[in-house]
């Protein structure tokens, strides 16, 4: 049994998710989470949300709240949603939190003690009409090099091009629209990068077993120079700098959001005082046998697999830095961009007003955008659903348990022997057990769920040889094996598809009355596995396991959340 810590990229506070931010973070952590739990390891599951920086603050400014209290719902919000997806997380915490409000300060003094902080006083833009100064994205303007009039301070989203916010021609501001913009001093901290460069680099040279996206994205960094980092801002909400001359000042969001890893890790512990051991999870000696995976859309795999190993390394302290960086690509919406402003695509909440969290979790990890980007379309979810949710996997379970009902009763029958067909249904089975554990080992999402997507067609196929509904007639012992062994495959099924589908799963194994230590994974022979459920034990018959998806609705919801 070993110790994992698993973290996802933690969800930013402005508003619910859509599907393609949970399907490279969230879900694959979970996924991963009960994986490893049902092989019986010591797993801790964390995330929380991030709630600092200037977007936080508009979304509260727009909803008429002050910032704390919008966070505070926000967080709620965020958090029901993700519980009801089935996210099995040990604590959801915010980064807003005094924990991490006392960790994010430990870390800067600690930096400054070892040579790695320096003040620096920049030029920034303030808004004489809002009172503040603005970041580089809440200035607009003409852009000089196409004429686009909503053009920001950092970059021109017509042409792409990357700009400075003094290059703007009308520049306002984007918050009020004020036109009294001043170019102002002010002191910042900035954190050393460029000290730690070879030190990253051997560190990221020794990890060779990492996905290429993510080394590749982490010495695009490094071989473009790291540049010395502003980790201060200019903004009320947020960490507070306790040093002096800073007393108006905050952490960059980017500084603070993933120490809160660390800072969950402590609210989950402050949470149940004296029993849980959060040091034992992320410092010094005791944290050696843990292996600490996390999980982030490409976007966020700089500030991971550079950003914050600058912070945790360069303290001079012995805290735990990620062994694993499981990076995602995009998932698409019909091939464009999913976008909160635009409406397009599909949001976490809308999704379970439409469907149980089960269908969404088998698709997304079905087409986890891992290898490329990923395009979700309606037409190929609700195929995909139909196919193997409801005809491979529900039908099985549904069809088999009706027959046995009918023909010989609410349990398991006796009598029949193995014959040819049981053999070659074990002679599959061995090979594909081993292959679908080793898929989540690696954490080759899209190979596992196709793994268990041939397990249950090996289901299926085996009962069209066996054909209990043909042969009872003529010899019941015959078709008594047949649905023995078919009951045991839904046993098979269930325990291996609790990680994607939990609920479904748990609807399996309640019929079949299986439940505790009978429900740990599965390992081989298969030829055990299928004698599992001896003769004589009950079940009862569950409703429709899966519901098939109508034309009729996959033409409503591309009517609602836009289409090809
Ligand atoms: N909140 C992701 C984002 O907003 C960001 C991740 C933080 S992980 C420490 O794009
Ligand atoms: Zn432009």
């Amino acid at each position: 049994m070993s110790r994992i810590l698993i973290t996802s990229a933690l969800p930013y506070i402005n508003g619910v998710k859509h599907l393609g931010n949970m399907v490279g973070s969230m879900l694959p952590a979970d996924v991963y989470a009960r994986f490893q739990r049902a092989r019986g390891h010591e797993v801790l599951c964390i995330c929380a949300t991030d709630e600092h920086g200037t977007p936080a603050e508009l979304a509260a400014l727009e909803a008429g709240q002050d910032v704390a209290t919008y966070c505070a719902e926000q967080h709620q919000i965020q958090k029901d949603i993700g519980v009801r997806f089935g996210f099995s997380w040990d604590y959801f915490g915010r980064s807003s939190s005094p924990e991490n409000r006392e960790l994010t300060q430990h870390f800067c003094e600690k930096l400054d003690e070892a040579g790695l902080i320096e003040e620096r006083v920049d030029e920034q833009v303030y808004s004489v009409d809002d009172g503040r100064f603005l970041p580089d994205r809440y200035i607009v303007g003409t852009c000089p090099k196409c004429g686009y009039e909503n053009a920001r301070g950092d970059q021109c989203e017509n042409c792409t091009s990357v700009l400075d916010p003094v290059d703007l021609i009308d520049a306002r501001s984007a918050i009020s629209g004020g036109v009294n913009l001043e170019v102002r001093a002010s002191r910042h901290l900035y954190l050393l990068q460029s000290k730690m460069v070879d030190r990253l680099r051997a560190w990221i040279d020794s990890k060779t077993d990492w996905p290429v996206l993510v080394t590749s994205i982490a010495r695009k960094w490094l071989d473009e120079g790291l540049h010395d980092r502003c980790i201060t801002r200019d903004l009320d909400w947020g960490i507070p700098v306790s040093r002096p001359g800073f007393e108006n000042k905050v952490f960059y969001v980017w500084f603070d959001a993933p120490i809160e890893y660390i800072g969950a890790t402590r609210e989950w512990a402050d949470e149940a005082p004296g029993s849980r051991d959060w040091k034992s999870w992320w410092y010094g000696e005791a944290a050696q046998d843990v292996r600490y995976v996390q999980f982030m859309g490409k976007d966020n795999v700089p500030f991971h697999s550079i950003g914050f190993p600058t912070t945790l390394l360069g303290s001079g302290e012995p805290w735990k830095v990620v062994d694993y960086i499981k990076g995602f690509n995009w998932l698409t919406y019909y091939g464009g961009k999913f976008s909160t402003s635009q409406k397009r695509g599909v949001f976490m909440d809308q999704a379970l007003e439409i469907l149980p969290a089960d269908y969404w979790r088998y698709y997304l990890m079905a087409n986890a955008p891992e290898g490329s980007d990923a395009s979700f379309t309606w037409e190929h979810f609700a195929g995909t659903i139909n196919k193997d949710l409801a005809d491979v996997l529900g039908n099985f379970v549904n069809r088999t348990l009706r027959f046995t009902k009918s023909k010989f009763g609410e349990a398991v029958p006796d009598g029949g022997m193995p014959g040819a067909a049981e053999a070659n249904l074990i002679k599959e089975l061995d090979a594909r057990l081993e292959a679908y554990t080793q898929h989540f080992e690696r954490m080759e999402f899209r190979k596992a769920v196709a793994e268990l997507r041939a397990i249950w067609a090996s289901g299926n196929e085996y009962l069209t040889v066996a054909e209990p509904w043909a042969k009872f007639k003529q010899d019941r012992d015959a078709a008594a094996i047949g649905v023995r062994t078919g009951i045991n495959l839904i046993r098979l099924f269930a325990l291996l598809s609790q990680p994607v589908i939990p609920t479904i799963s748990g609807k399996m194994l309640e019929a079949l009355g299986v439940s505790g230590d009978d429900a740990a994974w599965p390992t081989g022979p298969a030829a055990a596995l299928l004698e599992a459920l001896k003769p004589g034990h009950p079940f009862t018959v569950p409703d429709v396991l899966v519901q098939k998806i109508e034309d009729a609705q996959v033409a409503e919801w591309t009517a609602r959340f836009g289409g090809a």
